[in-house]
């Protein structure tokens, strides 16, 4: 078919920061094998394929429509051969025999085991996998060396894969806008993440934390973390200091904003009040626990990056390397969590809201629950 104006199908932008994608879409049984497929990429550390394999996906999440057959994909931007051969598989089969069979195979149930580790990237999976790790126990192995965040992660690795809820994420939200407004009543503080793009449930709380007076946000992280550790709800965390280089060159998986990556005691709510709250050691009998650990991102950011900062903490991790893309393939600029620069003239671009960066960079803004891609 020849694309057109009035077709549907070729009117699907290329860069998914140009696209709305509603968590909830039409064609979940094909993006969940595709997404499957990057994963699996990603864990036998092909990372072109396994972009590919989620450029598709994520297109196919912003489609108004079910797809009914796989002619219908093969105008669309990023859908080859191979994610069309997996569009009609499901189409014809109801299931992706590739990805089924990916899922069962013993790298991907060790590399989705291991990576579920707070602490472990694919790499790390990787390695261990070659030295012959199977199972959590297998690092018991004095071998087997784990950093803190690794030792951390493991300790608290069942409550850690149990997915956050709402209903955690706005307790937790709770916890750390007492612990914070303590120090600095006029605090902004906003829930970032999964969470503000409208899921109900995730895998850590992410917060941004900004004040006009710079002076306000100097030591208040720890001061915080402080706070929560003599309440006895600090399991575990880090902190990284605010760092000022080469602000144009970071990439959005590390940027240079002070952050503490934290784990907490959230108390269940029915307990909150009674006095056996306090974490004792005994991770051996959760059923008994009045609480579960929960990751918290917290995240600080000058007043003036605050807008590039929460575009930058609200993903989707796509949808934001998309964004990073379209403005460096598409305007020559360098966009990341601190600010818009133009790297011909040598200068940074100010921007007071989400709103403004986008039309800074000649998109349609594109709200929160829309950038699901
Ligand atoms: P995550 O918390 O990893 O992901 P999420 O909130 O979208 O999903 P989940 O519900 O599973 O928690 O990351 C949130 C956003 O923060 C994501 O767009 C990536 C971004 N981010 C970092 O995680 N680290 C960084 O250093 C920067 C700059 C951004
Ligand atoms: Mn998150
Ligand atoms: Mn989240
Ligand atoms: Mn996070």
């Amino acid at each position: 078919r020849v694309p057109d104006d009035k077709d549907p199908l070729s009117t699907v932008a290329p860069y998914a920061c140009q696209r709305r994608t509603s968590i909830t879409h039409h064609n979940a049984q094909i993006t969940d094998a595709l997404d499957i497929l990057a994963k699996a990429a990603a864990f036998q550390g092909s990372e072109v394929r396994s972009l590919a394999f989620t450029r598709a996906a994520s297109v196919l999440k912003s489609l108004p429509y079910k797809l009914q057959s796989v002619e219908e994909a093969k105008n669309l931007v990023w859908c080859g051969g191979h994610c069309q051969a997996v569009i009609q598989e499901i189409l014809e089969d109801g299931v992706c025999h590739e990805a089924e069979a990916l899922m069962t195979s013993e790298q991907y149930r060790c590399m989705e085991l291991l990576t579920g580790i707070y602490g472990v990237g694919v790499r790390t999976a990787e390695r261990w996998y070659k030295e012959g790790v199977r199972n959590l126990s297998d690092l018991e192995n004095p071998n087997i060396k784990l950093n803190s965040d690794q030792k951390a992660g493991l300790a608290h690795y069942t409550d850690l894969n149990q997915p956050v809820t709402r209903e955690d994420a706005e307790r937790v939200e709770h916890m750390v806008k007492d612990t914070l407004y303590r120090f600095v009543p006029d605090l902004k503080i906003t829930m970032t993440g999964g969470f503000l793009r409208g899921k109900q449930q995730g895998h850590d709380v992410d917060f941004l934390i900004t004040h006009p007076d710079e002076e306000a946000l100097s030591g208040l992280l720890k001061k915080a973390v402080d706070w929560i550790n003599r309440q006895g709800l600090l399991l575990y965390h880090t902190m990284k200091a605010r760092s000022h280089v080469h602000a144009y060159k970071r990439s959005t998986h590390m940027d240079g904003h002070e952050t503490c990556y934290a784990i907490f005691a959230l108390p269940h709510p029915d307990t909150s009040n009674s006095e056996s709250e306090v974490p004792g050691g005994d991770l051996t009998a959760p059923a008994a626990r009045a609480w579960r650990a929960v990751r918290v991102d917290l995240v600080v950011a000058p007043y003036n990056e605050y807008p590039f900062a929460l575009l930058g903490w609200t993903g989707s991790k796509h949808f934001e390397r998309e964004l990073r893309r379209f403005s460096w393939n598409e305007k020559k600029l360098s966009l990341n969590s601190h600010g818009l620069y133009d790297m011909e003239k040598n200068c940074s671009i100010p921007a007071t809201s989400e709103e403004e960066i986008f039309s800074l960079l000649g998109l349609q803004y594109v709200p929160p629950p829309y950038r699901n891609a």
